[in-house]
């Protein structure tokens, strides 16, 4: 499914975010002390090998809602952009840095000129986020931050899972409108 925004392409696939060669970045669903870790931070640190890890050191910790850039190292991007999303239940307030999270990703990209970004569904799998929630605030974010990130053409949220990429698909028609 592709919707047009802001002049940005921006789309909902099934894959994984490390199989994502046409894209300038990809979003990584970080930890604190942005070390590998599980789900896709720990795919991205496979992916990419033991020089993004040497590489976030000098970032780490962050807070939620914050993102930094490193260099993308083995993966077939140019960039990762390290998000540490809110921890359900734990983080407050949850919406806002979820969205932050977002904004500032876009920023970053925006920052280096990037065409073009993918994102994971970030806080829905170890940190709890309902995603049909999580799934309408990133897709809001995205849609309000685009203007602000003019060099980004192409937005992909990539999905693991069918019943996310159907929340994902649900928030963009709904908040494209
Ligand atoms: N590609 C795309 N999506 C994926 C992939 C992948 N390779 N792997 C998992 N997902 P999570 P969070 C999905 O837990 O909730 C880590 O341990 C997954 O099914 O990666 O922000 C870190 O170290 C889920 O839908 O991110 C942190 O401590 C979504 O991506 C913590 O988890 C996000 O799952 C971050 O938790």
């Amino acid at each position: 499914m592709q919707h047009q925004a802001a002049r940005a392409a921006i789309e909902c696939v099934r894959g994984d975010i490390t199989q994502q060669p046409d894209m300038d970045a990809v979003v990584n669903a970080a930890n604190a002390e942005l070390r590998p870790g599980g789900g896709v931070a720990g795919a991205i640190h496979r992916a990419a090998g033991p020089d993004l890890d040497a590489a976030c050191r000098a970032y780490a910790p962050i807070a939620p809602g914050q993102a930094v850039i490193t260099e993308a190292f083995a993966l077939p991007n140019r960039f990762v952009i390290h998000c540490l999303g809110p921890v359900y239940g734990r983080d407050y307030p949850a919406d806002t840095l979820l969205a932050e999270c977002h904004r500032r990703a876009l920023a970053l990209a925006a920052e280096k000129a990037l065409e073009s970004v993918a994102f994971p569904a970030l806080s829905t799998g170890a940190f709890g986020y309902p995603v049909a929630e999580a799934a309408e605030i990133a897709m809001r974010a995205v849609i309000e931050c685009l203007g602000d990130a003019p060099s980004v053409q192409r937005l992909r949220f990539v999905l693991f899972g069918a019943d996310d990429l159907a929340a994902f698909e649900s928030a963009l028609q709904s908040t494209a409108q």
